[in-house]
């Protein structure tokens, strides 16, 4: 479960970061796969997670599934999953989007009896540096709480990016203002996004998960990958949380 200071960190600002969730030779072995999977002038999504078994397991990272048991609760699923690659002076477009009750009401951030309720949450996973002034990912912190149906464009002074290490995990919810920044870097952006969903529900298409499912190897994989569903849901099969790095 998260510590009250992270608690009171994304509470505060939509978005955390967690430093080193992945060990440097995992690290290794993953960008070793993707390199040989995708052309390396891939731009923006790759469909990542059937490449290795490696993603099946990151998917299901105790320390993670555990911070995510306080956000969302006991009983979420993966919605779906993508890379992003950048390169200097790539097309992407910078962009904010996503905010408080955004895509049909999904995009929520809410705390009843004193505990915190999310729609989709998105695990990203820095897999290469991205220093200050990269671009990539950024957001608007605190936005999650706004009360206006408006916010600024990707040109205010109040969105931000962070850095992260390879190997550092950025955790944000839906529900806040966010986006992508045009990639200045000459090193190279590549990021993989895990999203969840309560398990009573969906943002994607219901049936993203189905061919990954038989790649499952894990009871949690598998749970973790269900279709939503309220009736006769079981738990999660929550593993002990070890204590640093994957
Ligand atoms: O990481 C990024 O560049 C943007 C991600 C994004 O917009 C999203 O996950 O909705």
């Amino acid at each position: 479960m998260m510590t009250q200071p992270e608690i009171y960190e994304f509470d505060l600002n939509g978005v955390i970061i967690y430093r080193n969730l992945i060990a440097p030779d995992r690290l290794r072995e993953m960008n070793r796969i993707i390199d040989a999977k995708i052309d390396p002038k891939v731009e923006f999504g790759f469909d990542f997670l059937g490449y290795d078994p490696i993603f099946f397991e990151l998917m299901e990272h105790p320390r993670t599934l555990d911070i995510l048991r306080t956000m969302i609760g006991e009983w979420f699923r993966l919605d779906h999953a993508y890379g992003i690659q950048l390169a200097k002076d790539n097309p992407a477009r910078d962009n904010v989007h996503g905010g408080p009750r955004t895509d049909h009401g999904e995009h929520q951030y809410q705390w009843h009896a004193g505990k915190m309720y999310n729609g989709l949450v998105v695990v990203m996973y820095a897999l290469e540096d991205v220093n200050p002034g990269d671009g990539g990912f950024h957001c608007l912190p605190g936005s999650h709480k706004s009360n206006l149906d408006w916010h600024p464009d990707h040109t205010s002074p109040l969105v931000v990016q962070p850095s992260l290490k390879a190997g550092d995990m950025l955790i944000f919810t839906e529900a806040l203002v966010h986006g992508t920044r045009k990639w200045v870097s000459p090193n190279r952006r590549r990021s993989l996004l895990y999203k969840y969903s309560p398990g009573h529900s969906t943002w994607t298409e219901t049936d993203w998960c189905d061919k990954y499912r038989p790649m499952a190897t894990t009871e949690m994989q598998r749970a973790l990958m269900r279709t939503p569903s309220v009736g006769t849901r079981k738990p999660l099969p929550f593993a002990p949380v070890p204590p640093v790095n994957a």
